[in-house]
């Protein structure tokens, strides 16, 4: 058995402080050490996927991170630990815990995944260790984690078995309260708008965000590859996988990264698949976070299926999520109106309905995703 600290401590002189997750009882200690250190950042994730997403935003920010979760939830993060962190090769930790380890005792939910747990990360390329269960084996496991990161660039997890930490008081709550922040929401919406396109919004957004001091995140699909077609510039990243990770991304580089201010591009069907995320953004976002969500009320990318996109008011759902100023639209002036905001105290929120279609001829990036990540932590002067 260890204390939190041992470890806690030891991943600090490795330049960790940065935490973020969803807790198992097994991991309760850990992160209640986490959230009581207030040297520490814990970001309490809606889903595992996007805390991986927001650990990789941070590597990103020059900040490294440790995601800590429940087997239970793998499932939950296998879309971006495939086609984000291995494509992208960003590089975090990974603390799971292991319920339902074959001969242990555990509930009946836990029994699959604890059979398949070593081979799920076997499956998808993560190397793994059984988190350290003496102290005196925290830094030796540290470091072959921490030599990993650093020269493969891709995520190395630890597989944590009941009662290897001991206990530790939780002494204060994770979350920010922003009960009293003053929230804004405007509808732009004008009867007679002539309704504009997913590419003269792109090309309102690249005025709008000077290379030096922006970061801009397209989401998967059209988004990514009309940005890139339309003006490929270093602060850019194309998602090209991770559905709905987005905003998730965005946020870790923008916790990592106040300086700068960090846009979204997201679509409405990638909004809807991670709208947890939309909860996490309004607790944790500082004033450097703009998401704008480009509504075309289908899933353009695949074929212009629908999504309920047209039931919905994303700027409603954002603003009860605690953004500061949501606005939502019908007309491209909306995206000047988001970047025009007044003096606010956390995210702000855009949402433009939008003509379904793309580009004739549309490109995909000819420049890999690492190659895009590469230059765009070149351009912020970030290494992992
Ligand atoms: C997890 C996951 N599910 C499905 C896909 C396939 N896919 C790629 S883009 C896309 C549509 C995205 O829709 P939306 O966010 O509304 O953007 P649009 O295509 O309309 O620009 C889908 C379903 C995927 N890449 N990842």
């Amino acid at each position: 058995v260890i204390q939190a600290k041992e470890f806690v401590e030891a991943a600090r002189e490795l330049g960790f402080s940065r935490y973020t997750g969803v807790p198992c009882s097994f991991l309760t200690p850990f992160i209640n050490y986490v959230i009581n250190d207030d040297s520490l950042e814990y970001v309490s994730s809606a889903n595992e996927g996007d805390a991986l997403a927001t650990a990789a935003g941070s590597a990103i920010g020059g900040q490294p991170a440790i995601v800590m979760m429940q087997n239970s939830g793998l499932g939950n993060a296998v879309s971006p630990i495939t086609s984000l962190s291995y494509v992208f090769r960003i590089p975090f930790l990974i603390i799971t815990t292991h319920r339902g380890q074959p001969g242990v005792k555990d509930e009946p939910q836990h029994e699959l995944m604890g059979q398949i747990t070593k081979e799920l990360f076997d499956t998808m390329k993560v190397p793994w260790e059984i988190f350290p269960k003496a102290k005196e084996e925290i830094g030796p496991a540290l470091k072959r984690a921490s030599e990993y990161m650093k020269k493969e660039q891709r995520p190395f997890a630890f597989i944590m078995q009941k009662g290897t930490v001991s206990s530790e008081e939780l002494k204060k709550n994770p979350v920010k309260d922003i009960s009293t922040r003053n929230k804004e929401y405007r509808s732009l919406h004008k009867p007679d708008a002539s309704i504009t396109n997913r590419n003269n919004a792109l090309k309102r957004i690249i005025e709008l965000t000077p290379e030096n001091k922006t970061v801009l995140i397209a989401t998967t699909g059209f988004t990514g590859r009309e940005l890139f077609a339309t003006d490929d510039r270093a602060n850019q990243l194309y998602m090209v996988g991770s559905m709905g990770c987005a905003s998730s991304l965005g946020l870790g580089i923008a916790l990592a990264r106040p300086d700068l201010k960090v846009v979204i591009i997201d679509g409405d069907g990638a909004g809807l698949m991670r709208m947890g995320n939309f909860a996490t953004i309004g607790s944790y976002a500082g004033n450097n976070l703009i998401h704008i969500l480009l509504d075309n009320e289908v899933h353009d990318s695949t074929g212009s299926q629908a999504t309920v996109a047209g039931n919905i008011d994303f700027a409603k759902i954002a603003e009860a999520s605690g953004y500061s100023v949501s606005l939502t639209g019908n007309d491209i002036e909306l995206i000047d109106e988001v970047f025009n905001t007044k003096a606010h105290d956390g995210p702000v929120f855009g949402h433009l309905k939008i003509s379904s279609g793309t580009m004739d001829d549309l490109p995909r990036p000819d420049i890999t995703p690492n190659e895009v990540l590469t230059r765009l932590m070149k351009h912020i002067e970030t290494s992992f």
